[in-house]
């Protein structure tokens, strides 16, 4: 049964899920439909407002963009509910959004600013929480598909009914990361929801030539699990596809795979000049099938009003502004910043067995006192 979105995890609080009527539901009320378009409206904004600050030189870190992208993000991870844990890509902004990931604390991580999510010291995707249920990603292609499966094993062994979803792109397919993750899902019948989001392009690479499979969604039949193909610009298709997977992992039925087809209308990151990309191709899948877009005419013709999506739009532009003001405000990291929530305080943890008597090196030699990054005084043993 459909569970109540929990209002408390972002500002305005989250629109009531319908009542399950048995199966596999499905259907959105009104006001989540139009949470739909906020969302997806926020994520496109929020990206914009990173491209203007990427050129201010104020983004640490290169700029991935999701352009093109926001139905697949959005719609998927709404299927998920409070509970649930979502491992994020590059491109999924929308998805962390929707996850319960504020502006102000993205753009803070994007300015690698000191009170920001990782206080300056990670690259500016890279982070997470797990009580809202995104977790940080990392950057070896497919890695996190084992990860994933890892983390729904352990909810299947303590009797949990929550699910776990991990995106993994188009390129992301042809790892053996992706293999021995999604086999060994299927086989413990994690409750895993494996999202492929087949945007067409593996950097510069297009998927005909990393992958002889015309249909990546066929790999499911290898690993003995369900498989769909949906409409990924199709932000309503997307969140059913998703929503059948996350029901049949929560029935108890183990992994599925659900490729989501879509374009990746920017270059891999905004350095990316993207010349190898057909001319013409990008315009094409702009004008004919924006997600936005689609889904505001699907929006219009169920009666939802240019004024209702205003509203919307002032609301997201506010918000952005207001976190914009907030993240500029605030400062770099301090220094000593870098020695807060490690595993192990360098300057008294006890010398490897090879050093003992020596001293640690780092007092020796790699962090002089002048750094000012030590907190700890440093005894020298030699
Ligand atoms: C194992 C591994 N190989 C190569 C890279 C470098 N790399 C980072 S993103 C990327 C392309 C990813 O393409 P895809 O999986 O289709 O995802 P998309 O960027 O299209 O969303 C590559 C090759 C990496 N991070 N990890
Ligand atoms: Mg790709």
């Amino acid at each position: 049964m459909a569970a109540p979105r929990s209002a408390s995890t972002r500002s305005g609080g989250r629109a009531a899920a319908p009542q399950s009527t048995g199966d596999v539901e499905t259907s959105l009320t009104r006001a989540q439909r139009l949470e739909l378009y906020y969302f997806m409206r926020l994520t496109r904004s929020l990206e914009e407002r990173l491209v203007n600050l990427y050129r201010q030189t104020k983004v640490v870190g290169g700029l991935f963009r999701s352009l093109g992208q926001e139905a697949d993000s959005v719609g998927s991870a709404y299927a998920l509910r409070d509970g649930d844990i979502l491992s994020p890509l590059i491109r999924n902004l929308g998805s962390m959004l929707v996850k319960g990931a504020s502006p102000v604390e993205i753009l803070k991580q994007y300015m690698a600013r000191g009170d920001s999510p990782t206080r300056g010291r990670e690259l500016n995707i890279h982070f997470g929480d797990t009580v809202r249920g995104f977790i940080g990603q990392i950057s070896p292609l497919g890695d996190m598909v084992p990860v994933m499966a890892g983390v729904t094993l352990t909810f299947k062994m303590r009797g949990e009914t929550r699910v776990g979803l991990v995106y993994v792109g188009d390129g992301a397919t042809s790892t053996g990361a992706f293999h021995e993750g999604m086999n060994f899902a299927a086989v413990q019948r994690c409750p895993l929801v494996v999202i492929i989001e087949n945007n067409g392009y593996a950097y510069s690479t297009p998927t005909s030539k990393q992958t002889a499979a015309a249909r990546l969604v066929d790999k499911a039949i290898g690993y003995g699990v369900p498989g769909e193909r949906a409409d990924g610009n199709d932000v309503i298709a997307t969140y059913e596809a998703t929503k059948r997977a996350v029901v049949r992992a929560r029935r108890g039925e183990g992994a599925s795979i659900v490729e989501l087809m879509t374009y990746r209308r920017k270059g891999h990151a905004e350095h990316d000049n993207q010349s190898y990309v057909p001319e013409g191709e990008g315009e094409r899948w702009a004008r004919e099938n924006d997600p936005i877009d689609r889904y505001v005419a699907r929006l219009g013709a169920e009666g939802v009003t240019s004024a209702e999506l205003g509203e919307i739009d002032a609301r997201v532009q506010r918000e952005i502004d207001l976190a914009t003001d907030a993240a500029e405000a605030s400062g770099a990291p301090e220094p000593l910043d870098a020695l807060v929530g490690i595993y192990a305080v360098p300057a008294v943890e006890k010398p490897l067995w090879f050093r003992e008597g020596r001293g640690a090196a780092v007092a020796v030699n790699e962090r002089p006192q002048g750094w000012g990054t030590f907190d700890v005084p440093v005894t020298r043993t030699d």
